[in-house]
């Protein structure tokens, strides 16, 4: 069996690049581990950058991003005596929108059944062979037999724990890595959101962030410790911790009610060099992980893509081999803008165990100094929104 690209997993970043590659006539198929129910249980990201909703809509998935999608023009950060508002038009001209990962997923799967494209799931053993010769292929079980298929190019989707980053021989790779000693236990509830926009609260007892995905659905997240199991937290127990940590006035118009999903997630700045050994190439998180505080995890997953479809598209279209030789380079350059700002801005929000007084005041001037000065703002938003690609 061959086809001309092999995209290992079928979450976001896979099943974007399946789509855009389906546009300019080139096949792919996409193997999925798990099955489509599973992935899109998944409750996960939630704001889209500019750059994100313009690749779902070149790959004529938008329709219903733009139905029910919600921009959002600024967002509120808080401290306990103190909130202020960064207003992402004002600086930058551009908004976000706010439209969860798991709509994105559904509506690329949807977009790649109408474009009869193959996806197989419950994929097993997936294993990369030859990437660094002219004649990869990928071996993997599915429905009980082992299959082969030969490709021009694999491209490793497969998330952090997937296996296309460790196919690199671990001499020619090189990680870096940090990880936060705290977790994220996140909420969604059927509960109206508690404002307009998404909250970023700096308190005593913790970061707490307020986000949504519709008029009638909040997804909320406390700062917890990664030896904390989201069974001990009762709803009644989060939504004191979530008010606790809001400013009073917040707190007050909070609407509580029984969640239907809770979860933690660790928090981790991760990335891999380079992004592509000889034919594999990795994208999104199968290569690089942000903390959430910034919502840039999808968004850089995004950006990759929209490198490596240049790549592709020039070389599928003239030989030109050029943009797949920077793949690896120019997607590093945005994501490393990416990890900083989301490093920062988790420096900034978080308790951090044993954090000094001194620690303290120094969150609290910084925060000061973004409420007063503009050029922080801009630079903020700047961020917030997407820096260009
Ligand atoms: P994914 O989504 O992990 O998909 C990888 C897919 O590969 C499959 N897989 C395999 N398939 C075949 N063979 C194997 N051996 C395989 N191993 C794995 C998996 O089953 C899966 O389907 O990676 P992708 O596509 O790169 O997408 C990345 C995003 O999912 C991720 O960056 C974001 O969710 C991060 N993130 C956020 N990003 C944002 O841009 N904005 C946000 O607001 C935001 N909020 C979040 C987040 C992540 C969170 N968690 C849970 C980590 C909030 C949270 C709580
Ligand atoms: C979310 O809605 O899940 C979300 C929003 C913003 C973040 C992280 C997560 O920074």
């Amino acid at each position: 069996m061959r086809t001309q690209v092999i995209i290992i997993g079928g979450g976001p970043s896979g099943l974007l690049l399946g789509q855009l590659l389906h546009t300019i006539g080139v096949e792919a198929v996409v193997l999925e581990r798990r099955t489509r129910d599973y992935v899109l249980g998944r409750i996960r990201a939630g704001v889209l950058e500019r750059g994100t909703v313009d690749l779902l809509a070149r790959a004529g998935a938008d329709a219903r991003l733009r139905k029910e999608g919600m921009p959002h023009n600024g967002t509120l950060l808080t401290s306990d005596t103190d909130s202020f508002r960064v207003d992402f038009t004002a600086h930058t001209g551009h908004s976000v929108m706010v439209y969860g990962q798991t709509e994105v997923t559904r509506d690329l799967y949807d977009a790649r059944a109408a474009a009869g494209a193959q996806t197989l799931f419950e994929v097993d053993n997936v294993q990369i062979i030859g990437a660094d010769t002219d004649a990869p292929q990928v071996q993997f079980d599915h429905e009980g037999t082992g299959k082969a298929l030969q490709c021009d190019f694999i491209v490793g989707c497969d998330g952090f724990h997937g296996v296309s980053r460790l196919s690199i021989p671990q001499d020619k790779r090189r990680a870096f890595e940090k990880t936060y000693p705290f977790g994220w236990l996140g909420i969604l509830s059927e509960t109206p959101p508690v404002d307009d926009e998404l909250i970023y609260a700096n308190s005593a007892h913790g970061f707490a962030l307020c986000s949504m995905r519709n008029a009638n659905l909040s997804r909320y997240y406390v700062q917890c410790s990664m030896q904390d199991n989201a069974d001990n937290w009762t709803d009644a127990a989060f939504w004191e911790a979530l008010k606790r940590r809001l400013p009073d006035a917040i707190a007050e118009r909070l609407v509580t009610g029984p969640s239907i999903e809770k979860s933690i997630a660790p928090l981790r700045s991760f990335v891999t060099e380079p992004m592509r050994w000889g034919r594999l190439f990795l994208c999104g998180d199968a290569a690089h992980i942000v903390p959430p505080t910034g919502a840039k995890g999808l968004n850089t997953a995004a950006s990759d893509v929209h490198y490596l479809f240049e790549g592709l598209t020039d070389w599928y279209g003239s030989g030109d081999a050029r943009a797949l030789d920077s793949y690896s380079e120019r997607a590093l350059a945005r994501v490393w803008k990416a990890e900083r700002f989301s490093w920062w801005f988790s420096s900034l929000m978080h308790r951090f165990p044993g954090q000094s007084d001194f620690d303290q005041r120094m969150q609290q001037a910084e925060l000061a100094f973004l409420r007063s000065n503009d050029a922080a703002q801009k630079a903020f938003a700047e961020n917030y929104v997407g820096l260009p690609y």
